[in-house]
């Protein structure tokens, strides 16, 4: 059958800057046995079936409709009726088959990481680390495959909000020469638990409650944090949930980390500790809270929205790859076991090394083929990366393939296009639910010695270039002993929550401090919030107090800690604030006008936004033209649909009349008064000043300037120092 595929609206394959880029954009050309299921099928030794062809449309290029049998359809807008007002008859097979398929439409969502959004993009290596890793991928600089990457929320469903305070997934698919690699990580470095069999616990306490089925996508209530406060391993975590990293600006403003320590193996067998870093191009921005709420209802597919308008756009975003390498002796003069995931390393300690560049460049051409039929394996690691011995991991080797059988329904769901690896694969594994190749010859079985009669035999195992697994030092543990127990290491559950809390600036700890108070206010049980507060003074006593003003309880005793935390210092590579990049890019900024607004302003202020690699979206009560001198302008966004709260800055261009009109319209009011709240430049003109006066914002405070040129350079920017002003930080 068909497929027309729609023309694509961005400048993605011809623009990109590196032949490498352009290469990898094209599949991997395997050699024969390659499954093309878009195209064509084909069997495992290559032969194709043929499609018929000819009258396949109706000579202009328009396919013919047809059921899913191929039988063409005359009538698409009347089903068959004994009589024009008579029932339906059950005969006609074009309405039962349409009806039958839509009503299986739905599959079920992802038990975690519901709601997500997709992208193909490309992978290319930067440094070469042979000394490090055998894998093919990373031999030579230069070297690349095409990729696809699903960024996510955790606890919401399919249809849930794009901004509630929660973890974001970041899964990353490599289609490599040799196999799948997926790094299915997350945009926090550390994790609540430390042991797989925790995590079913930790999921059903954060899911909406069982008996009411609410709240939906958030962590504001009892059983979450009954959970928590029981689990003092989780206040690391914790901090990272309560902070900015919980509200990321855009996708593209998030680092991604592979979380658990992996192994790399070079050619040698010698192997190397490993963490995986993803450090985007445009830097880390966050909103802030409220923003965030308001954003919810605004537009609930804002994050999803941004990333597949950049991808449009061509203007691709990037991250670099880095990693952290150590080996088991360092790991074991440190004050935390590496093999527990509620820890990191601190890039202080191991300076983050880039070895790789990952642009994506295209979005996908269907969302349920791809995105949502995507399906990511920890198990898939390519010769060359190893697991190690964290037992989060080795429960998530587990749960993900037996997680694929209940949502796609069949062993057989790595066939589907977006799960298929685009290098050769073979092997003897046969049959099951939607098998969609066809096997040719006899050998289902191995060994077999059907070569020996001229038959195909089919693939064979490769001793030398197959994945083995490393030969591990089992030195610090007796693998002959049974236990259920954890390093001696994993109980210090205070020491990292201590530094990543100190290593922010105050006005981020001011931010982890309401997030706590306001997730706690939430929670009904008394005894829960106090067991919190009790745990929180083993991270910082200040912090403690803050939350239990902030509540209006009275301090509680500090939780007994399992182990003495220690003093790990600060980790200025912890604060988003610290490592802000002043750039426009990947920025949106308003500027609002109305009837007799200075044409001039406007059109230099967009350029000067667009020169700096800024979006500018203009703005105005009514979108199809408003009437200005020498002409009428047209907006991008209407008023009261495009709230302040979409935009990273705002200028008023307005005139006297039109902004006094304006302070009668809450959409406009709103506008102004979330831009300041929100610490956002706001630009004006002389005009426009009647309205800021309106909204009490004080035109000499930071970031508020005349529409010109230093509104464009404060665009870049929020003005944190204007916080005291706009809410209560106690
Ligand atoms: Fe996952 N996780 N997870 N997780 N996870 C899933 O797999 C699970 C964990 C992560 O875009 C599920 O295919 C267990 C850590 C991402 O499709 C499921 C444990 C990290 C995604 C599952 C963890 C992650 C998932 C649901 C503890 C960061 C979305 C659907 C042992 C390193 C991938 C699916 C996508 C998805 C299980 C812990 C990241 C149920 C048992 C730690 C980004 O299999």
């Amino acid at each position: 059958m068909t497929t027309s595929k729609s023309p694509s609206k961005s400048k993605q394959q011809s623009d990109s800057s590196s032949p490498a880029l352009d290469n990898a954009l094209h599949e991997i050309q395997p050699g024969s046995g390659r499954v093309d299921h878009a195209e064509e099928q084909r069997d495992n030794g290559g032969e194709t079936h043929q499609q018929i062809k000819p009258g396949a449309d109706h000579g202009d290029g328009t396919a013919h409709l047809t059921d899913n049998f191929g039988h063409r359809i005359s009538d698409n807008q009347n089903s068959l009726k004994a009589g024009a007002r008579g029932p339906s008859l059950l005969e006609d097979f074009v309405l039962r088959e349409k009806i039958f398929h839509f009503d299986h439409e739905r599959i079920p969502e992802r038990i975690v990481h519901a709601r997500g959004s997709g992208a193909h993009g490309v992978f290319e290596v930067t440094e070469a680390i042979p000394e490090l890793t055998k894998a093919e991928l990373f031999q030579k600089k230069g070297n690349s495959c095409p990729l696809f990457v699903r960024f996510s929320t955790v606890a919401g469903s399919k249809g849930s909000k794009d901004t509630p305070r929660d973890v974001r997934g970041f899964a990353v698919k490599f289609y490599t020469e040799t196999g799948n690699w997926d790094l299915v990580g997350n945009n926090m470095a550390p994790f609540f638990i430390q042991d797989a069999i925790k995590f079913p616990d930790l999921i059903h306490s954060v899911k909406p409650e069982a008996d009411r089925g609410y709240p939906q996508a958030a962590s504001a209530h009892d059983t979450f944090w009954d959970f928590i406060s029981l689990m003092p391993e989780s206040m690391h975590m914790i901090m990272w949930a309560m902070s900015d990293r919980a509200l990321p600006r855009s996708l593209r403003m998030m680092e991604g980390f592979g979380v658990h320590t992996f192994r790399f193996v070079n050619a040698e067998g010698k192997g190397t500790f490993v963490k995986f870093h993803w450090k985007p191009k445009l830097g880390m921005q966050s909103t802030t809270w409220d923003e965030a709420v308001k954003i919810s209802g605004a537009d609930p597919d804002y994050h999803r929205r941004d990333l597949h308008d950049a991808i449009d756009a061509g203007d691709f975003p990037e991250w670099e790859l880095g990693i952290q390498t150590f080996d088991e002796q360092w790991a074991a003069k440190q004050p935390y076991d590496v093999l527990d995931a509620t820890k990191l390393i601190p890039e202080e300690e191991i300076p983050v090394r880039i070895i790789g560049k990952m642009t994506l460049n295209r979005n996908p051409d269907n969302f349920f083929a791809e995105t949502e039929q995507a399906a990511f394996l920890p198990t898939n690691v390519i010769p060359g990366i190893d697991f190690s011995n964290d037992p989060l991991l080795q429960g998530r080797l587990f749960s993900y393939l037996d997680t694929q059988k209940s949502r796609l329904g069949t062993t057989n769901f790595h066939q589907i296009p977006i799960n298929a690896p685009k290098c050769p694969m073979h092997n003897f594994q046969r049959d099951g639910l939607m098998q969609t190749m066809v096997p040719t010859g006899r050998a289902n079985y191995e060994p077999n010695s059907l070569a020996e009669a001229d038959e195909d035999g089919g693939p064979r195992e490769c001793p030398e270039t197959g994945f083995s697994t490393f030969e591990e030092n089992a030195e610090r543990n007796d693998p002959t002993e049974k236990v259920r127990a954890r390093g001696e290491l994993f109980a210090d559950h205070f020491s990292q929550a201590r530094m990543f809390y100190l290593s922010q600036t105050d006005n981020e700890q001011a931010h982890i401090a309401s997030a706590i108070v306001f997730e706690l206010s939430k929670v009904t049980l008394p005894h829960v919030r106090e067991r919190v507060v009790a745990q929180l003074r083993n991270i910082d006593a200040d912090l403690a107090k803050r939350i239990a003003d902030g509540l209006a309880i009275d301090l509680p005793e500090a939780a007994k800690p399992a182990r003495k935390p220690v003093d790990l210092g600060q980790s200025d590579a912890l604060s988003i604030q610290k490592n802000v990049k002043d750039i426009l890019e990947g920025r949106q900024v308003g500027i609002l006008f109305a009837e007799g607004s200075d044409r001039k302003t406007i059109d230099a202020l967009k350029k000067s936004i667009e020169a700096k690699g800024g979006t500018a979206m203009l703005i105005a009560p009514k979108i199809g033209g408003i009437k200005l001198d020498g002409g009428t302008l047209e907006a991008d966004g209407q008023l009261a649909g495009t709230p302040s709260v979409l935009l990273d800055a705002v200028a008023l261009v307005l005139t006297r009349e039109a902004a006094e009109k304006l302070t009668t319209d809450s959409a406009a009011v709103d506008f102004v008064c979330d831009a300041w709240a929100h610490l956002k430049a706001i630009g004006h003109d002389d005009g426009a000043r009647h309205l800021l006066d309106h909204c009490h914002v004080p035109v000499e405070a930071g970031g508020v300037s005349e529409a010109d040129g230093s509104f464009v350079d404060n665009a870049a920017l929020r003005f944190f120092d204007r916080e005291p002003d706009v809410r209560d930080l106690a």
